[in-house]
């Protein structure tokens, strides 16, 4: 299987689905299931973040699930488990602050992965850049009850990491379709898109609500 369809392209980010298993269980649907609803509905790109998992539960979810995104031509990344990556030849890596750094994961992931990197000020982008990372995630933009513990940025600390960044940008925490319009309105440099959990996973459609805010994100950026 190739590594992934194309080379990463920020356009990739504009509307970026992060998995839940909590959610999944909540709704009595698979992994797999919910992942090809959210790319049927437009997702452009996938994230598996599977907190509870076992090792051996994770790699079965991350194969299944790439190979859903590779039918559909969307890039698929794992949270935090580099391991777990290489093992099903996804697309790159998503990291937090305290994981893995970059500099390493790129070593061990060669130049043609993904790497996107969780960042909350602009020192933290400056340094995303020079360690040879793909993109940033900037969040809590709102408040959400999915990440415990998480501290909110605001649509002002996501702006000051847009001006500094020399990476693509998504913004996450607390976004859906009732307030993703002042996100994509902010005039941010280097803002992408969006990257959601509840808003498509915690619903009863994931097609229909990720086909909803799709629509919203593309008229919000036009209106810029
Ligand atoms: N990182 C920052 S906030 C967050 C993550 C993984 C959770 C976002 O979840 P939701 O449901 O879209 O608010
Ligand atoms: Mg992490």
């Amino acid at each position: 299987m190739k590594s992934t369809r194309r080379p990463f392209e920020p356009s990739d980010l504009l509307l970026y689905a992060v998995t839940d298993s909590r959610m999944n269980k909540k709704w009595g649907r698979s992994i797999r299931d919910a992942v090809k609803a959210a790319v049927e509905g437009g997702a452009t790109i996938v994230q598996l973040r599977e907190k509870d998992a076992d090792t051996g539960d994770f790699l079965g979810a991350a194969k299944a699930c790439l190979e859903v995104c590779r039918h559909h031509g969307v890039p698929f990344l794992i949270n935090d488990r580099i391991d777990i990556a290489l093992a099903c030849d996804a697309d790159g890596v998503h990291v937090g602050q305290s994981d893995m750094p970059v500099r390493v994961a790129r070593t061990i992931l060669g130049p043609d992965k993904i790497i996107g990197i969780s960042c909350k000020t602009p020192e933290q982008a400056e340094k995303a850049w020079i360690d040879g990372a793909d993109y940033i995630g900037c969040g809590g933009v709102y408040p959400t009850n999915t990440k415990e513990n998480n501290i909110t940025v605001g649509l002002d600390g996501l702006k000051k990491v847009c001006l500094v960044s020399k990476l693509p940008v998504v913004a996450i925490g607390g976004i859906g379709i009732s307030n993703v319009k002042p996100v994509m309105e902010l005039g941010a440099p280097n803002l992408e898109g969006v990257a959601v959990v509840s808003a498509l996973f915690d619903r009863e459609s994931i097609l229909v609500e990720t086909e909803k805010l799709r629509r919203v994100i593309i008229d919000s950026t036009k209106a810029v």
